[in-house]
């Protein structure tokens, strides 16, 4: 796998969707030069969104952060480019929007952790986990030309 091939998921979660943020967070990362290769908008069954957080399992926060990515539709994606999962983590901002960089779309867009929008893959090892849990593989759509991309990413 070349370097350019890196993917990485990314979702708006349902306060992003109610907000209107759904065209902020697609622009940002689009912005960044990264090359959209699916995108849903979809409630998550409930048995897919304990999947999507197994990590999680087990933790205070667990109920309440399944309860909320399954109150409402959300937006998933799956983007591709060098360093796609560091970006897109970085387009994001940190965990806790209180301690996100202004910048961020967590740091310029929420206050609570429980409420911060958007979710970004932490690993290429969870990024391919989640594009398989949320994408069959005829959703992923690779072989369009970027035609930005030798501008952005220099190759
Ligand atoms: P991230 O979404 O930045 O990858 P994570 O994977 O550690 O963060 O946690 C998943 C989500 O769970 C996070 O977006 C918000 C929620 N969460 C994490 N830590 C929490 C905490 N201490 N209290 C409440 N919610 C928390
Ligand atoms: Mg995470």
């Amino acid at each position: 796998m070349s370097d350019m091939e890196e993917r990485t998921f990314v979702a708006v979660k349902p306060d992003g969707v109610q907000r209107g943020l759904v065209g902020e967070v697609i622009r940002r990362i689009e912005a960044r030069g990264l090359k959209l290769i699916a995108l849903k908008f979809v409630q998550l069954p409930l048995e897919v969104a304990l999947s999507h957080y197994c990590e999680h399992e087990g933790k205070p926060f667990f109920d309440d952060l399944v309860k909320y990515i399954t109150s409402g539709p959300i937006v998933t994606m799956a983007f591709q480019g060098k360093h796609a999962v560091l970006i897109a983590r970085s387009v994001i901002g940190a965990t806790n929007p209180v301690q996100a960089a202004m910048g961020t779309i967590r740091g310029d867009f929420a206050a609570e952790i429980g409420r911060n929008l958007v979710h970004g893959a932490d690993s290429v090892e969870n990024a391919k986990r989640e594009i398989s849990l949320h994408f069959k593989d005829s959703e992923l759509i690779t072989t369009w030309h970027h035609t930005g991309e030798q501008w952005i990413f220099g190759s």
